[in-house]
């Protein structure tokens, strides 16, 4: 299955290390067809290089756009050397084959993240290197493809050994190929749809789930293990995004970041974005907050995102939407916690929480940006776009009114607040806040009885037992399906709620509001979150 390499063809834009595979050519002797500028790096080698031109005669045109692009090549890189028609064809056509590829492309992704004009992103796209590598690939029984540096040393050993490749080895490598060429074409996709297509248009909004799947990321970090030891788990990064939380610095503490690190850090990242004009703070949990909170400063959010369940915090992660300050930073000292993530850090700050042994230190210096989320099921995957708090039933202003008084600004501003957090919250969601805090959540149950529950009974237990439940405010992810959810957050003392509306039973429902005069607004939008 071995075939021994008589003529390769050479076209690389990197042109490190390619001084082992001259010497390889040079000792073995084999025929080098080469492009502009990698046929003269290798003549300073010392190989005697065939200039493509030569085998087209064509020259290399239109500014470098077509040098190989030309049946002369690619006849030689797609005949089937093991079928005697493919040999023959060949001869008559005067054509010689090649044995091994070796190219790689033009840096389309380094040039786009430099922050490059258009045209010449445009002028990065490379579209002879993707067809020679898949043409050779796609025929692999007959041609080897080197498309990573790292593999020049096993090829100058085959070259120059005479041996050339074992099929198993053609095969590695052309899988390899096509991953690579996947991914250019995936950051193509990407930055196209970017560039050239207008998001204003009702078309490319519903394009949007599907792009996400044409998406390659990048692997970068094998990790310790997944969601349990038992699992393997990697990190993946946007190859065009460099500055997301996934790519967040780590700024200290001797730990890495497992698995669920990411997954509650994330989600708490998340969360204190939906509140940008205030200092935020959420602490998280497996993925649900055990306290989120807007304060006067970053510090006071943390106190009061804390204090709403000190318990839980015990190895939560903390995400923060300002710099954390010195008086955060003492704060969160005592506490045993596993990330904390934010914008920045005061330098005093960053020096005490790097005294934690344990806690991991994460700087992200913008905002989450929100991505069609891509969850996969067995044989296919679901997409959809995000959830934000941009409903038009999450602006008060657009609330309707169906029980007891107005509100007032202060309990106007505690719905808002109590409504922006609960998007965060597991389904089924009820949760209770005062004063821009929550003060008691109640998360993933499966019904509506049981969270109205937990919400209360974390509201009324967690603080020193002090009853937090009564004279604050109550949202709901989901609509009521009945009375009871509400009539146990009425007994509780909460003094006004938000909640979707549209249950049949609203008219129940809403009854039991208006016979305890409490002020309960709809919103007609509901957060699902599973
Ligand atoms: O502009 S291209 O898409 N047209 C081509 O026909 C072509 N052939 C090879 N770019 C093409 N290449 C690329 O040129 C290779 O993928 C490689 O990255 C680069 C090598 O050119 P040079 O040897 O002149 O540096």
């Amino acid at each position: 299955t071995n075939r021994t390499i008589n003529r390769a063809l050479v076209s690389v834009y990197h042109k490190q290390g390619l001084e082992a595979l001259a010497s390889a050519f040079r000792q073995a002797g084999t025929e080098v067809v080469s492009t502009g500028s990698t046929a003269k790096k290798l003549q300073d080698l010392g190989v005697k290089v065939t200039p493509v031109e030569k085998v087209t005669g064509f020259p290399e045109s239109l500014d470098g756009r077509v040098k190989t692009l030309d049946p002369h090549i690619h006849a030689g890189l797609l005949a089937d050397m093991t079928n005697p028609d493919h040999v023959r064809q060949l001869k008559d056509l005067g054509i010689a084959p090649f044995d091994l590829v070796v190219v790689n492309l033009y840096p389309f992704e380094q040039t786009v993240l430099e922050g490059a004009d258009a045209d010449q992103c445009l002028e990065r796209i490379d579209i002879g290197g993707p067809a020679m590598i898949r043409a050779a690939a796609k025929n692999h029984a007959s041609v080897a493809v080197i498309t990573d540096p790292d593999d020049y040393a096993l090829a100058a050993e085959r070259i120059a050994s005479g041996t050339g490749f074992s099929l198993a080895e053609r095969g590695r490598l052309a899988a390899k190929a096509f991953a690579l060429t996947a991914s250019y074409d995936a950051a193509i996709a990407e930055w196209t749809a970017r560039t050239w297509v207008d998001d204003k248009q009702d078309k490319a909004e519903d394009q949007k789930p599907a792009q996400a799947l044409t998406r390659t990321w990048r692997l970068t970090n094998q990790l310790r293990y997944g969601e349990n030891p038992h699992q393997k788990a990697a990190l993946y990064l946007d190859p065009l995004d460099r500055d997301g939380f996934a790519a967040a610095e780590h700024l200290g503490g001797a730990k890495e970041m497992s698995y669920n690190n990411y997954v509650d850090a994330d989600s708490a990242w998340r969360s204190v974005w939906d509140f940008p004009d205030l200092p935020a703070v959420a602490v998280v949990k497996h993925s649900n907050p055990c306290g989120l909170a807007v304060g006067e400063d970053i510090a006071q959010a943390h106190r009061r995102a804390h204090a709403c369940d000190p318990m839980s915090a015990y190895g939560g992660v903390i995400a923060a939407n300002r710099t954390v300050t010195l008086t955060m930073a003492q704060q969160i000292k005592p506490v045993f916690t596993e990330v904390i993530v934010a914008p920045g850090y005061e330098p005093e700050a960053l020096d005490l929480l790097r005294t934690k042994k344990n806690l991991r230190i994460l700087s992200v210096q913008r905002r989450p940006r929100q991505r069609p989320v891509i969850r996969q099921i067995d044989g296919g995957a679901l997409v959809q776009t995000p959830d934000l708090i941009d409903a038009p039933g999450d602006n008060p202003s657009s609330w309707r009114l169906v029980s007891g008084n107005p509100a007032d600004q202060a309990t106007m501003d505690d719905l808002t607040f109590a409504w922006r957090a609960i998007r965060s919250v597991k389904s089924n969601a009820v949760l209770l806040a005062n004063q821009g805090a929550t003060v008691g959540i109640g998360m993933g149950q499966v019904n509506r009885v049981d969270s109205s529950h937990l919400a209360v009974e974390r509201a009324n237990t967690l603080d020193e037992g002090r009853n937090r439940a009564k004279g604050s405010v109550a949202a709901s992810d989901a609509f009521f399906p009945f009375a009871d959810g509400l009539e146990y957050l009425i007994q509780a003392g909460i003094r006004a709620v938000v909640q979707p509306g549209g249950s049949i039973r609203d008219p129940e429902v809403i009854k039991a509001a208006q016979d305890a005069d409490l002020t309960m607004y709809l919103t007609g939008t509901r957060h699902f979150f599973h």
